[in-house]
């Protein structure tokens, strides 16, 4: 079975190839600093969007079949899997992402939901070995059904947060089963919409409760990998509770699971929060929660979640420039958590699309190489700081300065010069320079 028959294995032909259906810039094999490009990148496919996403909108129903010529439900679920890894292989993508939802239907409870899953999930391993694909990680999605209207650990309802822990210990299992090397907490529903019916300290702490026990069956099973959550700050609640990456981290540490989850970062959603997408990966890295990435972009005149393919190459630059800096992917990779849009209806425009996002990340790779290699940026920054390496300044840094010794010092020095210039123009323009150096 061939499901995009006018579509061949997309193949790396070079910056100056006029083909559409290849990479320009995206070359697997290649190696860049030591490693191979691929797994640099170690690109994912998103079930949900590229398998299941029809391009229905809160005006308009779908655009395109996402049915695959399944002739009822099981046979769609089964045809899509065929389908995505027709996809994968075409595109020599490696790993591929999925909630529980995605791969086989809902049924009426958790028992037929599981019972759907366990027909599907022994197709998607044949298919895994038979295309040597890897599993990134699996999820569960406690934020679609009408059930989770109040959420899912934050729901005021007990039984709710049961069927939750039901859903995701089958989702554990799952990404067990197939080898997955993370599992990701997405809180759609874990927010609120008013605090007149809220108790947020509960809603919290029950979200920390039921990620401890998904830690402690994970483990007790034999789960090597990282758990993950991914910070959004709202949409589809007006506020979620998982923000951005410096609340996460917080809550994290206050309830003792910073040493088995780490961040799931997603472009869109750190233009949502109000910050970059750079600014969001710097902070996991820093704080050593640095895990994977859920690769998209934003539009800038919108706001909300517009999940687009990823082609804004400055962007993904300084993203790869962050994740080289964090040491490269360990368990995570890049998920294109991100879709076609409406318009892009065709079985072509996947395939254009991905092509898109990988390309742009290529590219980005390679221009992150340059900076470091180029050494202008990062020596700027070094000697901007260099006052903390000598003197009084490595003394804050050492510790062995007081509040005491530090006021008798800035008694007897006078007044500070801190003319030196930020130089952000100059620095804007180096890497602009480095970017479209040649041309
Ligand atoms: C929603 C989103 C999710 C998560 C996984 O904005 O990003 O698809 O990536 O649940
Ligand atoms: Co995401």
């Amino acid at each position: 079975m061939e499901f995009f028959k006018d579509i061949p294995v997309i193949k790396y032909e070079g910056a100056c190839s006029t083909n559409p259906l290849s990479f320009k810039h995206y070359d697997a094999e290649k190696e860049i600093g030591g490693k191979k490009m691929k797994d640099h990148l170690k690109f994912a496919l998103s079930y949900w969007h590229t398998m299941c996403g029809d391009g229905k909108d809160m005006f308009g129903v779908g655009t395109m079949d996402k049915s695959f010529g399944g002739a009822d439900e099981m046979e769609v679920y089964k045809n899509k899997v065929y389908a995505a890894f027709e996809i994968m292989d075409k595109l020599g993508i490696e790993y591929f992402c999925f909630h529980d939802r995605d791969i086989a239907p809902e049924g009426k409870t958790l028992g037929e939901c599981n019972a759907n899953l366990d027909v599907i999930v022994p197709i998607i391993k044949e298919c895994m070995a038979k295309y040597n694909k890897k599993l990134l990680w699996g999820t569960a999605n406690c934020f679609n059904h009408p059930r989770y209207v109040h959420g899912a650990s934050t729901s005021c309802n007990a039984d709710v947060f049961a069927y939750a822990a039901g859903q995701i210990k089958k989702a554990i299992d799952i990404t067990i089963e197939l080898g997955g090397t993370g599992y990701v907490f997405w809180g759609g529903r874990e927010g609120y919409e008013t605090l007149l019916n809220t108790d947020m300290a509960l809603e919290q702490d029950n979200m920390a409760r039921l990620m401890h026990m998904a830690v402690d069956y994970g483990r007790s099973k034999g789960f090597t990998g990282d758990f993950y959550v991914e910070p959004k700050p709202k949409e589809p609640t007006k506020h979620q509770y998982d923000f951005d990456a410096a609340t996460v981290i917080g809550f994290l540490k206050k309830y003792g699971l910073d040493k088995d989850f780490k961040l799931n970062i997603e472009a869109n959603h750190a233009t949502l929060a109000g910050h970059t997408f750079q600014h969001e990966l710097c902070v996991a890295r820093i704080n050593g929660a640095f895990g994977s990435i859920d690769a998209n972009q934003g539009d800038m005149l919108l706001g909300w979640d517009t999940d687009q393919f990823p082609t804004n190459v400055y962007e993904t630059a300084l993203c790869m420039l962050e994740v080289i800096k964090a040491g490269g992917f360990t368990n995570g990779g890049l998920n294109f958590d991100a879709k076609a849009r409406r318009a892009s209806q065709t079985g072509e425009d996947i395939f254009h699309s991905y092509i898109a996002g990988m390309d742009a990340f290529a590219l980005g790779l390679k221009i992150a190489y340059k900076i470091i290699e180029d050494g202008t940026v990062d020596k700027f920054v070094a000697d901007r700081y260099s006052s903390y390496k000598t003197g009084i300044g490595a003394e804050i840094v050492n510790g062995t300065a007081t509040l005491e010794s530090l006021a008798e010092y800035a008694l007897k020095m006078g007044d500070v010069d801190v003319k030196s210039s930020g130089r952000q123009e100059y620095l804007e323009n180096v890497i602009n320079s480095i970017m479209f150096r040649g041309l």
